[in-house]
């Protein structure tokens, strides 16, 4: 029998105000630093926009690449996959093999099972993990973030309520590292406290140490019995070869450090969406990191339960093979050096206009960023009357830059700074 009209508005209301109460307190997000730069560049009609802000690599076209390895490596996995869970850890033989690129293919600590790694949602998910394993183990402890880094870090640890304080790092008037300042506050922090380290292609400056500073830092954090917690992103991103870029990190291992490490295949293997990385921490034997391991399980457990096979299965099919291993070294080479190239034709354009400027630091920097100087309001206005999108700390993706925008960048950059 239909319910009366009267009826109907009755429980409509009754209804209606207790749902609605539930969130009325919830205000809408602030967006976020980067992927709203995104969203934003998405909306824009103009023919001429250029996205340089968020850090994913597109070709000399602008579009976005899948390499060669990962074709091929999916064309092998093809029928062969079938859609079972994986172990809470991930795929053991991803994981190996990814430890491999990170302490060394013949390293003693893999042979010595002195590791605890699991697999994890990229690299975010590997740095969450760490810092609910930090949050978990070390409750009373802090981290220490560098001044400038990747915005989310703040986020990721805040919301694993550890309580952050910073470092020196970036020195804006040299545009380089300010590496007095790094030194006075690794020998101020309180002994034993941790360190979020890039390892290489630091985000957002592309201002890396060189070999003789990180060996000055491993020295001193182990001095002071920090703990150093690597961040590599972009590992291969940097000089083109994912051993080099591993320097810092094997500076680190010879020294004796016990360290903790968040990998990520989003860039060097362009897996962005397939959200594939690795945590792994070097424990003091094997009996450590069989706890270690476990608990990390069992931190996944409740938030994920396990990791996605796709992406791992690709890794693994690729590093597991030495012909494909290869082709993807070329690969990441070639992203490298066409970013390297792109430095070089930005800097070249902005002083060939006649920029009164240093845009030296343009190729000084290295990795996938350009941390140019330039303000928030020169930022809006490349936004607002360029159509040119990047986020407002000044940063520019050099991976989105190619032949076919870089005149037309530079030209931006160089109405809105000429004046300064
Ligand atoms: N660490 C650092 C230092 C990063 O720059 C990024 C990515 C990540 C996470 C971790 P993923 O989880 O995809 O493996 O990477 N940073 C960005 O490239 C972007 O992907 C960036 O534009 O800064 C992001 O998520 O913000």
């Amino acid at each position: 029998m239909a319910l009366s009209r009267k009826l109907v508005q009755q429980r409509s209301s009754v209804f209606g105000s207790r749902y609605m109460s539930w969130w009325r307190s919830v205000e809408p997000a602030p967006k976020d630093p980067i992927l709203g730069v995104t969203e934003a560049f998405l909306a824009d009609p103009s023919p001429d926009k250029v996205n340089v802000g968020v850090g994913a690599y597109r070709d000399d076209n602008g579009k976005p690449v899948v390499l060669e390895c990962v074709r091929e490596a999916e064309r092998r996995i093809a029928g062969n996959l079938n859609m079972e869970y994986l172990p809470m850890g991930g795929s053991v033989k991803k994981v190996e093999e990814t430890l491999k690129l990170a302490y060394g293919e013949n390293s003693e600590h893999i042979k010595d099972k002195r590791i605890a790694a699991v697999q994890a949602l990229s690299g975010t998910g590997a740095c969450r993990l760490f810092a609910d394993f930090q949050k978990r183990f070390r409750p009373e402890s802090q981290i220490y973030i560098p001044v400038p880094t990747w915005a989310n870090h703040h986020n990721i640890w805040r919301d694993a309520h550890v309580p952050q304080k910073t470092f020196r790092y970036y020195h804006p008037e040299t545009k380089g590292l300010d590496f007095t300042g790094l030194v006075d506050d690794i020998k101020n922090a309180p002994n034993g406290s941790f360190f979020l380290l890039h390892a290489c292609a630091h985000n957002p400056t592309g201002v890396d140490p060189s070999e003789e500073q990180w060996k000055e830092i491993s020295k001193l954090i182990k001095e002071k019995g920090h703990f150093p917690f690597f961040d590599m992103a972009y590992q291969g991103f940097a000089s083109g070869d994912p051993e080099r870029d591993a320097k810092a990190i094997r500076i680190f291992l010879e020294d004796g450090h016990l360290i903790g490490i968040a990998q990520s295949y989003a860039k060097n293997m362009g897996l962005y969406g397939q959200r594939v990385g690795c945590l792994s921490m070097l424990c003091e034997d094997e009996k450590q990191a069989v706890a270690v391991k476990s608990q990390l399980q069992m931190l996944a457990r409740p938030m994920y339960s396990n990791p996605p096979v796709h992406g791992a299965l690709i890794v693994s099919t690729i590093l597991g093979d030495q012909e494909l291993k290869t082709l993807w070294l070329k690969e990441v080479k070639g992203m490298a050096d066409r970013i390297i190239g792109m430095r070089t034709a930005l800097r070249e354009n902005l002083e060939k206009l006649g920029s009164p400027l240093s845009w030296e630091h343009i190729t000084n920097q290295i990795g996938m960023f350009c941390y140019s100087g330039m303000t928030p309001e020169q930022v809006d206005r490349l936004t607002n009357e360029f159509h040119i999108y990047m986020t407002r700390n000044g940063r520019i993706s050099m991976a989105g830059v190619t032949t076919g925008n870089v005149g037309y960048l530079a030209n931006a950059i160089h109405e809105v700074t000429k004046s300064t």
